[in-house]
């Protein structure tokens, strides 16, 4: 018999298995294999899906979705991959654009000792890419351990301010916790995710995702989001 405490656990790991399964069925998606980056290691749980696919609204939107804040637009461009990319405009409100997608609990050591597991091509310096975690050693002892652990272009070599460019290894780069977790009690602190890792051993990603980190009418893109074995190719229709 499951205790109460077991039972989200279990549900969580049947909804990925039953995932898994139903993305096996479809073309281009494969259980296992090397990375869209090019590495060899497979990071993530047994069963996750590796998927390099289009994601275009609204008929494949792959579990992609805001978290907050305002819906980005799906644009028609050239300068990245494909026919178009994910612009996070901010429509004149005080609302940040983002999408996020699930990160099917992959602990936040694993996702961080993988050379080229995360990354995306990205313009404009407003643009961010963020890992939502769970279970990080928070200060203040919220027992979620819930922060948001952000990427941003000033920080990691303050390139796409005049067109796309693409970062292949983010999770080398320096990146800040939005709340006070240990090793990182303030936003000015800037460490890798092994270093992350290390001072929060039972950190595990909820989301992952990209937003544009200002409210100041800079626009933002974003393209070709990789994670683990995962690569996402935002399209503005099917026929791209
Ligand atoms: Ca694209």
């Amino acid at each position: 018999m499951f205790s109460l405490r077991r039972l989200p656990m279990f549900a969580r790991i049947s909804a990925v298995a039953v995932s898994a399964t139903a993305l096996s069925l479809i073309p281009g998606v494969s259980s296992a294999g090397a990375g869209p980056n090019g590495s060899l290691d497979q990071i993530l749980p047994p069963g996750f899906p590796c998927i390099h696919t289009n994601v275009y609204p609204p008929i494949a939107t792959w579990g992609w979705t805001r978290l907050d804040g305002a819906e980005p637009a799906f644009a028609v461009g050239q300068g990245a991959s494909g026919n178009g990319y994910l612009h996070l405009f901010r429509p004149g409100s005080s609302q940040y654009a983002s999408l996020f997608h699930p990160g099917l609990s992959t602990p936040l050591d694993q996702l961080a000792k993988q050379r080229n597991a995360l990354g995306f091509m990205y313009k404009g310096t407003a643009t961010t890419f963020q890992i939502r975690i769970r279970g990080a050693s928070r200060v203040d002892s919220v027992l979620s351990g819930f922060t948001t652990l952000v990427w941003q272009p000033q920080h990691n070599g303050n390139r796409g301010a005049n067109g796309f460019v693409t970062a292949n290894d983010l999770a080398r780069g320096k990146w800040w916790s939005t709340q006070k977790i240990n090793g990182q009690t303030d936003r000015t602190t800037l460490l890798n995710l092994t270093q992350i890792a290390e001072n929060n051993p039972r950190a595990w990603v909820s989301e992952y995702g990209v937003r544009n980190g200002t409210l100041d009418n800079e626009n933002s893109y974003a393209d070709n989001i990789v994670y683990g074995c995962s690569k996402w190719d935002f399209e503005p229709d099917a026929g791209s």
